[in-house]
């Protein structure tokens, strides 16, 4: 089934414009993918902006992906010669980070070191700098879209900038549906039954899609007062658990 998915409001083509304008003076970028789906997260804007620019790719959430399919993934991106790291909400990024620098000897004569934090909305970009600060400061929800301004924030030899999630005005349609999945998508704009369908058919349970989501509805209470599966609820319990692992620690892309 073709997936269609359109969501580029007017805050990510004004911050796609400004992240266009400081990307000469960043000296490093961190890309932040979803572990879960590194290349259908990774967003289509990036690669122009980040030119050839130190780069490292932070495949967050990865508390939620397989743990052997992640360290595969970061074999991949290393043997494509892009230094790649594992980020968790419990994960405190800050030596890789120091390494990084070490690495592309990243030197300022003057002033702190200049590094983006990018990515498609909600996988965790304003976290991962809160963690990195080790304080609060930055907004985090998780809807998608919450971050709407480039934000500089200094930290020690640092000036990180948080930059509001950015995805294209056409998606593929693969990748489209594999971050409705993991939510990175705006969901006012998603039909979840829609979503979830085809979610329950890529996870390749034995029985239909309609008769797991009825049975699902059934077994989690989400019925109506007559008694009768309310799939619309189902869909939203579903997708939900899926996207906070309570169906387990499920990669949905992996390396070839
Ligand atoms: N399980 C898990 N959740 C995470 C992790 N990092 C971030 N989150 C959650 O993901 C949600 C989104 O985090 P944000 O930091 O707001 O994401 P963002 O990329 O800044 O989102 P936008 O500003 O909308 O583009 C929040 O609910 C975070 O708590 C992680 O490593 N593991
Ligand atoms: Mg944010």
């Amino acid at each position: 089934m073709k997936f269609d998915v359109n969501w580029f409001p007017g805050h990510m083509a004004k911050s796609l414009r400004k992240l266009r304008e400081i990307a000469k003076f960043i000296d490093f970028f961190f890309e932040i993918v979803d572990a879960r789906a590194p290349i259908s997260s990774r967003g289509d804007n990036f690669e122009k902006i980040i030119n050839s620019k130190p780069r490292i790719i932070v495949l967050n959430k990865s508390d939620l992906a397989d743990d052997k399919i992640t360290n595969n993934w970061i074999t991949y991106f290393n043997n494509l010669n892009i230094p790649a790291m594992k980020s968790s909400k419990n994960l405190i990024p800050k030596a890789c980070i120091n390494n990084l620098i070490n690495k592309f000897e990243i030197k300022k004569k003057f002033g702190k070191i200049k590094c983006a934090v990018i990515g498609v909305p909600n996988v965790g970009k304003s976290c991962f700098i809160n963690k990195i600060l080790g304080s609060k400061k930055l907004k985090i929800e998780n809807k998608a879209g919450v971050t709407r301004n480039l934000n500089w924030i200094s930290c020690e030899n640092l000036e990180i900038c948080d930059t509001p999630g950015i995805l294209t005005p056409k998606i593929d349609s693969e990748f489209a549906k594999k971050i409705s999945y993991l939510g990175l998508i705006k969901s006012e704009i998603l039909n979840t039954e829609e979503v979830v369908m085809n979610l329950i058919s890529d996870l390749n349970y034995k029985e239909s899609p309609e008769k797991f989501l009825h049975n699902f509805a059934l077994s989690n209470g989400c019925v109506s007062k007559g008694g009768e599966a309310n799939l619309e609820r189902a869909a939203v319990l579903f997708l939900k658990n899926f996207q906070n692992g309570k169906l387990g620690k499920i990669s949905l892309e992996v390396p070839n």
